[in-house]
């Protein structure tokens, strides 16, 4: 086994500085508390140019023996678009009927026990909770980004935009992220080239070279989440490094994934926020590490 911090991690070094972070109203859903739009300011620190992949996570696996919580519960939540027609019954989650409880999914088996990740050694690691990206990052001697952190590398220098592009969705018609298209749930048309997750550096990098910061997979990050950061920000914590709240229920979530779609959650703007439970798992969200 490898000792920890040895892993072979490859990360692009920013600058740090200031930047606007947040999002102003319109886009969003007030009780994200994307606003106001704020001046952070970093100090230089390194991120990975996309998140880490199926093989990677494989390679902490094999090193550790490290058992995810998905794997030790026997069951995960996958969309049900990605299963079968003649899947077994699943059960569903009362408020988002798509998620179905699929046992034997795990990051070994991303859509369910009859897949497997070496078909996918490529894709963003899915299926891992908050805790289990930290036992990662303890091994590879990184660590999560903070909100803040990721928010200026997704946001590859551009100023105030929605995208690590720009401010339009699909410029010329073309696709820059791998998000929902057709009808959610039901009428996935996957016109961006993606029914689930894609392969990263599926789609070109932003300016800093970061790779698929809107779209794919969310991202866990270091933080605690409160619809109240930034205007408790704006009275006492530090406009410089922030790291979010002192304690929470929920960590915060970035990025949005390829089940995203304007008609019911636009959150893959580079400004917006979600949150999760650390024990959370689905096969929608993974993370990129910092350092
Ligand atoms: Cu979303």
């Amino acid at each position: 086994m490898r000792p920890d911090g040895d892993a072979d991690v490859e990360l692009v070094e920013l600058p740090g500085g200031e930047f606007w972070m947040g999002a102003a109203d319109g886009d969003g859903y007030p009780s994200d508390g994307e606003g106001p739009v704020h001046a952070v300011q970093l100090h230089p620190f390194s991120i990975a140019p996309t998140t880490v992949t199926n093989a990677q996570f494989a390679e902490f696996c094999d090193a550790t023996g490290y058992v995810t919580l998905a794997e030790s519960d026997g069951w995960s939540f996958v969309f049900a678009g990605l299963l079968p027609d003649d899947f077994p019954p699943t059960r569903g989650v009362a408020a988002a009927p798509w998620w179905r409880q699929v046992e034997g999914a795990d990051w070994r088996h991303p859509a369910g026990p009859h897949t497997t990740f070496t078909d996918v050694a490529d894709h963003p690691v899915v299926h891992v909770s908050w805790d289990d990206a930290m036992a990662y990052c303890r091994w590879s001697g990184t660590r999560l980004p903070t909100e803040a952190e990721w928010e200026f590398a997704a946001r590859g220098g551009l100023d105030r935009r929605r995208f690590p592009w720009g401010d339009e969705l699909e410029p010329e018609g073309e696709h820059r992220m791998n998000v929902f298209q057709g009808q959610f749930p039901g009428v996935n048309t996957a016109v961006d080239g993606f029914a689930g997750t894609a392969p990263v550096r599926s789609f070109p990098p932003n300016a800093h070279g970061l790779y698929e910061t809107s779209g794919n997979v969310w991202e866990w990050c270091a933080d605690w989440f409160s619809p109240d950061t930034y205007r408790e920000s704006e009275r006492r914590s530090p406009r410089v490094d922030p790291a979010g709240p002192p304690g929470g229920t929920h960590r915060v979530m970035r990025g949005g994934s390829y089940l995203c779609h304007d008609s019911y959650c636009n959150r893959y703007r580079v400004g917006a926020r979600s949150a999760n439970t650390p024990d959370s798992a689905t096969g929608n969200i993974g993370f990129r590490v910092a350092r």
